[in-house]
């Protein structure tokens, strides 16, 4: 309760940022995209992560306010970008509301920006309970020119029935699988299958949480396209990402 009405209320005081995280080639490492993550800065409980009041609002239609506050933020800060695209993340409730795909249109490209340039990450729980409406829902925005990223792969449900049935752009190798590369087997299997299928299918592959140069060489040499993590950089500021974006693109 407490959470709830402050953040209703934090939306209004402007105690929520976006901060943007880097997304790079594997090639020459230059940046073609950010994802965009939000910020909390309460003046009575100091800095509170998303992890924890995401799902408090995702309880309430306070996601829909929570949700649209964020794709306004970053359709005005993308197009400050000479070209890199913004990845959003949406919780299942915002993918499932009625007229997703016209809500996102309205905000989006009603406002001049390219679909092309918004990218909407989606985890597998968002489309594992009505897989045949999410499919409907991933197709229409797809034609229209948006990209789909699936967040955290691999640690979902039926993960290759969902990129069989499902439009897609983009992977996201779970950074769970990054980080046990080095320390077991297992995951350094699990993260160069998940190249390989990404590559077959065409789509791009992008590994989180990068976080050491071993890492970094691993991921490159095994091919995978995209890279992101706090060896290459941390979330930043929306000057220091505007920064970026034009030195590197
Ligand atoms: O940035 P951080 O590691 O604190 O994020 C924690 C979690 O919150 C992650 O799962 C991330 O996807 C999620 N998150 C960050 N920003 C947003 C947002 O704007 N909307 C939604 N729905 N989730 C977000
Ligand atoms: O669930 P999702 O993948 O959207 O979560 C993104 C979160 O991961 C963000 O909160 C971001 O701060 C965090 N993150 C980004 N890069 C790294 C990294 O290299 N290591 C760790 N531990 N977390 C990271
Ligand atoms: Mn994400
Ligand atoms: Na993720």
């Amino acid at each position: 309760r407490l959470i709830e009405s402050g953040l209703s209320q934090a939306i209004r005081n402007g105690e929520l940022k976006l901060v943007f995280q880097p997304i790079v080639a594997r090639e020459k490492l230059e940046v073609t995209g950010f994802e965009a993550l939000l910020r909390w800065h309460s003046p009575e409980y100091g800095m509170i992560s998303p992890g924890m009041f995401i799902p408090i609002a995702e309880e309430s239609n306070l996601i829909h306010e929570l949700g649209d506050w964020v794709i306004d933020e970053a359709v005005r800060v993308l197009q400050t970008w000479p070209g890199q695209y913004v990845s959003v993340n949406f919780s299942p409730r915002q993918f499932r509301r009625s007229n997703f795909v016209g809500h996102i249109v309205e905000r989006v490209q009603h406002r001049g920006v390219s679909p092309q340039r918004f990218q909407i990450e989606i985890t597998e729980t968002a489309i594992f309970d009505d897989a045949e409406r999410a499919a409907d829902t991933l197709y229409r925005l797809r034609q229209m020119g948006f990209r789909i990223a699936l967040d955290d792969f691999g640690t979902g449900y039926s993960s290759l029935y969902n990129i069989r049935k499902f439009a897609l752009d983009s992977l996201k190798i779970d950074r769970s699988f990054v980080d046990g590369m080095g320390k077991e087997r297992e995951s350094a299997a699990i993260v160069h299958s998940i190249i390989h299928l990404g590559r077959a299918l065409g789509l791009e592959v992008v590994a989180e949480g990068v976080e050491t140069e071993t890492q970094l060489q691993a991921l490159r040499v095994a091919g995978c396209s995209h890279l992101q993590g706090y060896y290459l950089a941390r979330p930043m500021p929306e000057e220091d990402a505007l920064f970026l974006a034009k030195a590197r693109y």
